[in-house]
This record gives structure tokens, sequence and C-alpha cells, in this order.
């Protein structure tokens, strides 16, 4: 899968999940539904659960998205995403430095990092990442201790300059996406607005048109 992070982030909806914002829905059948709906990226993301429900959370959806070719990625815990054989683990500027997850997590496995301004960004292409997260973009209740917005002028610089694949995130949602896409990013993440939705498949299905028009 690492060598087809290019392809798979081609005009492609990134969905993450989270619990709190499923409306009552868990994970798996969350997943199952993204699945159904024909998504082709999802990354676990879950801020509050213990390392052993988050564990066997992740060995199911590992099960599902294998299955269904799915890329899946785990946020955080390097220690799961080797553990059920994700395809990838995401990073944030805090986590270990990524020489060392490089190590840990050996030549085959995607590194995600997530990146806040062009520095951050240079340097996380010279370090290795695979691909960066670029946000957020506008502002949003769903990460608690997210920056200040980037804004769109700041992505697109990020897209003129930046030659890694890259996953615009935060705030992002079907009345603003047309903008996103239209400042060059190519790959969007959501949360709220796809987890949360009543009908996941019909949002899923309504976003990817508009990415795969756009
Ligand atoms: N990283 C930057 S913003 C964000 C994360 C994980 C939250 C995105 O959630 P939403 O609901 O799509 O704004
Ligand atoms: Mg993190």
């Amino acid at each position: 899968m690492r060598d087809k992070v290019k392809d798979f982030f081609n005009k492609e909806l990134y969905c993450i999940t989270s619990e709190e914002h499923s409306k009552g829905r868990n994970n798996i059948e969350v997943v199952k539904e993204l699945i159904d709906a024909g998504v082709k990226i999802i990354q676990y993301r879950e801020k509050d659960k213990k390392a052993l429900y988050k564990y066997k959370e992740c060995k199911e959806i590992r099960k599902l998205t294998k299955e269904a070719d799915v890329m899946f990625i785990v946020n955080d815990n390097i220690d799961i995403a080797i553990s059920v054989g994700a395809d990838g683990v995401h990073i944030g500027q805090e986590d270990m430095p990524i020489e060392k997850v490089r190590e840990l997590v050996g030549n085959d496995m995607i590194i995600g990092l997530s990146t806040h301004c062009i520095e951050e960004a240079h340097n996380a292409v010279l370090r290795g990442a695979d691909y960066i997260g670029v946000g957020p973009i506008f502002s949003t209740n769903t990460k608690k201790d997210a920056c200040a917005p980037v804004g769109l002028k700041y992505l697109n610089s990020v897209s003129q300059n930046i030659s890694i694949p890259f996953v615009a995130i935060g705030g992002i949602k079907k009345h603003n996406i047309i903008e996103v896409l239209s400042n060059g990013a190519s790959c969007v993440a959501m949360i709220s607005e796809i987890v949360g939705a009543n009908d996941i498949k019909e949002q899923v299905k309504n976003i990817k048109n508009i990415i795969t028009e756009s």
C-alpha cells in the first residue's frame, strides 16, 4: 500500500472515525457503512478509549478493510497499527520523531504527519513522511486542541510547493468542499460531516460525486 498513496489520494475522500460524533452508531457499524458506500481510505481515530478497546476495534476494522481493499490508517497508536497490520499510521507534531516511527513500523507502512505551516510541511517531506495532513482549514469543534485555521490561501500554497500527497482537514463540509478542491486539495478528510450524517451512505455518495466532478 505504501507505493499506492499517490493513487489513493487522487480525488478521494478520507474518512475518519469518531464514535462520539457518530449519532449512537459504533465504529464498526460506521466502518461497514463507509465501506459499503465505496470509501477507499479510513482512519481509526479515538481519543478517549483504552488501548484494549482500540486494539479490538482496529483488529475488526483491519479485517473489513482488507477484504474491501480499503486503505486503513491508525491514528496515534503505532503499537496498534503494527499489531493489527494496518496500512499506515498517522502521527502529529508532538508524537515520536518520524525517523523513530519508521524504525518501528518498517519500510512497508505508510506514515502520515499532521502539519500546520509551511515549515512543518517541508520538514515532513525531508524527514520521510508519505503524506501530510494540512489543517485545520476551517475552524472545527471536533478536535479539541486544534490550532487556529490555516485557511484556503495557505492550502493553495501547499498545493504549489509540496511534492508529496496531502490531505486537507478541519471544518470541511458539503457546503465548503468546492472551495477546498479549487484551492488545490485532491484528497479531503472529514469526521463530523460523514460519521455524523443521518444517512452515511447517501452523504458519502454525494460528497464523492462532488470530488469526482471537481
Ligand atoms: N485534525 C485537524 S482538524 C481535525 C483533525 C483531526 C478535526 C476534523 O474534524 P471535522 O469534523 O471534519 O472538522
Ligand atoms: Mg495524534
